[in-house]
C-alpha cells in the first residue's frame, strides 16, 4: 500500500503506542458474486483520505490528533474461513491493547471476524447493521463465510439491529427478527425510525456499515448497488445520535468497489470514516486516555465458552 500513515498524518499521531484509534485494512474479495473489486477498496479509501481536509467544521475538531494507527493490511485469502479467522485474531489483539478498533474492507464477509472479536470482548453487544441487504443466509455457495452470510452469526449471538434493508431472499425471513429491522421503504415514510432503532440498542454498540446502504446517487462504487438508499445528512444525523447516546465500541466499513473514472465514492467513504471517528471522540480531550472498557476474557470463562476457543493472543 502506498500510504505510510493514515491520511498522511505526522508520525507522532500515527504510532501505535500513542494512538487511541487503530485502522485495519482488509483488502479481501474472495466471495463476491457479481462485480469484483472490493479488494481495491482500502487503497482507494486511503488515497482519498490523504486528499481530505482533516479539520471538521461541524464539531470544530481535528480527530486525527487523538492518534490513528494504520496497521499492515490483512491479506490472508487461502479460504473465506482462514480470512475470517485472521480478521478475528487481529481485531481482538488490538481491542486488548485498549484501542478503538476500526476495520476497512473488503467485502462484507470480513465482518464475520470483526463482529466475533467484539462480541467476545464486550458484554451485551448490539450490532448495528447498516446495509441494503439482509445478509442473513446461514450458508451460501458452500461457505458460512460468504458475504451473503455476513450477519447470520450476529443474528444468533448478539442484539442485531438492521437499518436500510431493501433486498433479501424469502428464506432470510425465517431468521430475521422483523421488530429489529428498519426497511428502507418504511424509513422513507416515517422519520421516527432513528429514535426507535436507538431505543432497541443495548449500551455497547458495534457498527458494521456496508456502503451499499447509501443511495447509488451519492455512492455508486459498490459491488451490488440498490436504489432507494440512505442519503448523506440523514446518515450523519443518525450516526451522530448513536455515538452520543451509546458506547460505540468500534466499527467497520465495507464494500467500497472503486472504479477508475468516478472517485466521488472513495471520497465519501473517506469522509464517512472520519466523521464516525469525529463523533466518537468529539467530547474527549486529546490528553485523556482512551478507556474501551473491554472485558478481559482471561478472567471470564463464560465469555470464552461462547465459541469454545482456546485463544491466548
Ligand atoms: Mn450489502
Amino acid at each position: 500500500m502506498q500510504t505510510k500513515t493514515y491520511a498522511g498524518i505526522p508520525d507522532n499521531f500515527a504510532k501505535l503506542e500513542q494512538a487511541k484509534i487503530v485502522l485495519i485494512p482488509v483488502p479481501y474479495d474472495g466471495t463476491s458474486t457479481w462485480q469484483k473489486g472490493a479488494d481495491k477498496g482500502p487503497e482507494a479509501f486511503l488515497n482519498a483520505s490523504e486528499n481530505m481536509e482533516l479539520y471538521d467544521i461541524e464539531t470544530d475538531s481535528e480527530v486525527y490528533q487523538q492518534g490513528i494507527h494504520l496497521t499492515e493490511p490483512i491479506t490472508e485469502k487461502n479460504s473465506p474461513e482462514a480470512m475470517v479467522a485472521e480478521v478475528h485474531k487481529q481485531t481482538k489483539m488490538f481491542i486488548k491493547k485498549n484501542k478503538f478498533v476500526t476495520i476497512f474492507g473488503g467485502e462484507h464477509s470480513i465482518s464475520i471476524g470483526t463482529i466475533r472479536a467484539f462480541n467476545e470482548c464486550f458484554n451485551n453487544l448490539t450490532v448495528l447493521h447498516i446495509d441494503a441487504h439482509a445478509d442473513l443466509r446461514q450458508t451460501y455457495q458452500g461457505s458460512t463465510c460468504n458475504h451473503a452470510c455476513a450477519v447470520y452469526e450476529a443474528s444468533q449471538t448478539t442484539n442485531l439491529i438492521q437499518v436500510g434493508i431493501r433486498s433479501m431472499d424469502a428464506i432470510e425471513k425465517t431468521v430475521m427478527d422483523e421488530d429489529k429491522v428498519y426497511f428502507a421503504h418504511e424509513m422513507a415514510e416515517d422519520d421516527t425510525w432513528m429514535d426507535s432503532a436507538i431505543d432497541q440498542m443495548t449500551d455497547n454498540v458495534f457498527i458494521t456499515f456496508d456502503l451499499d446502504a447509501l443511495d447509488p446517487s451519492i455512492l455508486s462504487s459498490t459491488g451490488t448497488p440498490e436504489p432507494g438508499g440512505l442519503l448523506w445528512y440523514e446518515t450523519l444525523q443518525f450516526l451522530k445520535q448513536v455515538f452520543a447516546e451509546k458506547n460505540v465500541v468500534g466499527f467497520d466499513i465495507v464494500e467500497l468497489c472503486p472504479n477508475t473514472i468516478d472517485k466521488s465514492s472513495d471520497f465519501l467513504a473517506a469522509k464517512l470514516y472520519y466523521k464516525m471517528l469525529t463523533y466518537k471522540f468529539m467530547d474527549e480531550n486529546i490528553d485523556d486516555n482512551y478507556e474501551s472498557n473491554f472485558e478481559d476474557t482471561l478472567g471470564n470463562v463464560e465469555k470464552l465458552s461462547k465459541y469454545n476457543e482456546e485463544d491466548d493472543y
